[in-house]
């Protein structure tokens, strides 16, 4: 297969509650699509991970379209006829970094091939479910009321699972809250983001007594070291996000006991490949996993849907439905049925842009020169 045709969509939408969390606001979700055209005629799209600023992790967005057309896409095309998305990650190997860049094209040249064979994200990447059960992750509000009013909101429209931004100075007292006013059946669990270091152990110990599921990357992301410690000071279970790049980076923490749960989000390890890996690794050790998100469109939420249906994803992740970030989303609306989202059955990632939003949305097209 062959890369005839390479196009860089950004968009901006806005989000229809600012989310605020330890390293920063957004009021919009700003990225790219790629929209790739090879030689047997057949479209892939693919979601740009990144954010606008390198403030969740060292990858932003203007930097993911250089890398892109200065280093990976030339790298692809030496690949000649060869090219296959089962290859990009090797490929792409040389380049350091740049996960989330390396994750875009190849989701959108696997969903390129999965089209023209006329098979879903979902069956080709081994899910086991039709649906999977939908949590909500829930910024930092500048009061108490705020909170429990969105919480609510949220509670009444059945997601399984509330997740609460936490930082130093929002912590304890939005997670009391929020527990005694919504009862102790509600999976609850928090996210810091890596806000805290380990000396706040003795703090971030007066939330064993909520019984939350997780407590989500509470230390700087290479402080692995930190979190084992941190695993025996308390007793809420250490999920990690932020420090899991690969599969190799998921054995090792599972092996120094720092992480218990692990949130599997395919653009920060560069692409669903290496993310069915991570599922392989930690269902082998029992660990259980669940999808996150970057406030993804339809068109990234739609192939984590599918990833979030596989067997070791038994915990609700942050696949909200579109209502939750947009009022229009890009494609058409994946919505919240019994607490849960429907997986897509349609060939590769199993929805289409609709053409008339996305043109409303768009801040700037470019054609990638091939040769
Ligand atoms: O840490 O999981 C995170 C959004 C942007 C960047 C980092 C994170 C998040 C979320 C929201 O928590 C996930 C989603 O609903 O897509
Ligand atoms: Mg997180």
């Amino acid at each position: 297969m062959k890369i005839k045709h390479c196009e860089i969509r950004w968009v901006k939408i806005p989000l229809v509650t600012p989310f605020r969390t330890s390293f920063g606001t957004s009021y919009d979700r700003e990225t790219f699509l790629v929209r790739l055209v090879t030689d047997d005629g057949s479209e892939g799209w693919a979601e740009c991970g990144a954010e606008p600023e390198p403030l969740y992790s060292s990858e932003f967005l203007p930097a993911a379209e250089m890398v892109i057309r200065a280093h990976l896409l030339p790298r692809l095309l030496a690949l000649g006829d060869h090219l296959g998305a089962a290859r990009v990650a090797t490929a792409l190997a040389p380049v350091k970094g740049h996960l989330m860049a390396k994750h875009v094209l190849e989701t959108a040249l696997l969903d390129a091939e999965l089209r023209s064979a006329g098979m879903p994200f979902a069956r080709y990447l081994g899910a086991v479910k039709e649906q999977v059960p939908t949590g909500v992750s829930v910024g930092i509000y500048d009061s108490i009321p705020e909170l429990l009013d969105k919480v609510s909101g949220y509670l009444e429209e059945g997601y399984l699972r509330i997740k609460l931004k936490i930082e130093p100075g929002w912590d304890l007292e939005p997670v009391r809250v929020v527990r005694e006013t919504f009862g102790d059946d509600v999976l609850l669990q928090v996210d810091a983001n890596t806000a805290y270091t380990l000396s706040d152990a003795p703090h971030l110990s007066q939330l064993d007594k909520f019984d939350l599921l997780l407590i989500e990357q509470p230390l700087p992301e290479d402080d692995l070291r930190g979190h084992a410690e941190l695993a025996k000071r308390i007793t809420t279970p250490i999920c990690l996000d932020e420090s899991i790049t690969s599969a190799r980076d998921a054995a090792t923490a599972i092996a120094l006991g720092a992480v218990h749960i692990i949130n599997v989000k395919p653009s920060r390890v560069g692409g669903y490949l290496e993310a069915r890996r991570i599922h392989d690794v930690a269902y082998a050790n029992g660990i259980p996993v669940w999808c996150g998100g970057m406030l993804e469109t339809g068109i990234g939420r739609a192939p984590n849907l599918a990833l979030a249906a596989l067997p070791g994803f038994v915990l609700p992740g942050d696949t909200s439905a579109s209502n939750r970030y947009y009022e229009t989303d890009l494609t058409a609306p994946f919505v919240i049925e019994n607490g849960h989202l429907s997986v897509p059955t349609g060939p590769g990632i199993g929805v289409d842009v609709l053409p008339d939003v996305l043109e409303e949305v768009t801040t700037a097209i470019s054609t990638v020169p091939l040769d």
